[in-house]
């Protein structure tokens, strides 16, 4: 398959995996070949001891315009249920345990949209559109919009894009806290770089259980949250990244971490 046929680039920048979407002619419209793909290079970045976080990116017009509606048109309720739609593989990026950021530019709508949500942070560039349009085609937006857009900028709001497909720009969805920063369009890439490789230099470790720690708040109530919180800052005393952190700091010089 040469480049131009593969659904997913991937490349690898000092510690940081970058995977770029690759269907531009579809606006990286999601399929079956894409998601596996996606599913398996972010897997193998996870799995990689030399990979410290990992970037989705998309093109200058799309992030990605939603599910693949051509695909989908004229599936059953069989084809989908038995088919396990969006379980079997839009969701591994759950199983990721690195920092995942997604750089935005362009559309992120449907099912981009909440491969965005999925991420654990959004760089969205100037151009950066962001809505959930299910409803416009009686549908509904099924991997993880309904879900993860509430906990993410609270009811009201979630419930405009869901019920009125409303499209956020980037400086809208900056303020309501969709995106944690908005940056020039020929600078999203540098900037997201920059940002994934200053997190991939930290103790990966650390940066794992933070991952699982905040996600938690998501999935807990905060009694259970602040619990396992102090269990996992008591595991870091066994580490020797957060001994080597702390000695550092007292030695007025760098860490050299282990990533142990
Ligand atoms: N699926 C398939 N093809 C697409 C998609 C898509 N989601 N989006 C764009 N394309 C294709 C277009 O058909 C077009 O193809 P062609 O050149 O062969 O005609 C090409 O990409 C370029 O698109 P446009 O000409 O439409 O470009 P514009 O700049 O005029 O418009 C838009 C850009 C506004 C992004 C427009 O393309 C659009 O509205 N796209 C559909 C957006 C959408 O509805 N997304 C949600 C899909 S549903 C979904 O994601 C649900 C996910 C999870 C749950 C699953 C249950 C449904």
């Amino acid at each position: 398959m040469n480049e131009q046929q593969q659904p997913v680039l991937t490349d690898i920048r000092g510690r940081v995996g970058v995977i770029t979407l690759n269907r531009p002619q579809q606006l990286n419209a999601l399929n079956d070949a894409l998601m596996d793909a996606l599913g398996e290079a972010l897997l193998r970045f996870d799995s990689d001891a030399a990979i410290g976080a990992i970037v989705i990116t998309g093109s200058a017009k799309a992030f990605a315009a939603g599910a693949d509606i051509a695909a989908m048109a004229d599936w059953t309720y069989m084809d989908v249920y038995q088919g396990d739609f969006i379980t079997r593989n839009w969701e591994a990026i759950r199983r990721v345990r690195k920092p995942v950021i997604a750089a935005v530019a362009g559309f992120a709508m449907g099912g981009g949209c909440e491969l965005a949500l999925a991420c654990d942070r959004i760089i969205a560039a100037e151009s950066a559109k962001f809505a959930l349009p299910e409803i416009k085609l009686a549908m509904l937006p099924g991997a993880g919009g309904t879900q993860r857009l509430p906990r993410a900028i609270g009811k009201a709001k979630a419930m405009d894009m869901c019920l009125s497909a409303r499209m956020l720009d980037a400086r809208e969805a900056d303020r309501y806290g969709l995106v944690s920063r908005v940056v020039p369009d020929d600078q999203l890439l540098d900037d997201t770089l920059a940002l994934a490789s200053r997190i991939a230099g930290y103790s990966l470790p650390a940066l794992m259980v933070i991952k699982e720690a905040v996600n938690r708040a998501w999935e807990s109530s905060l009694s259970e949250g602040i619990l396992y919180e102090r269990r996992e800052l008591h595991a870091r005393f066994a580490s020797e990244d957060a001994h080597e952190g702390m000695h550092a700091f007292l030695s007025k010089r760098q860490p050299k971490f282990k990533h142990r």
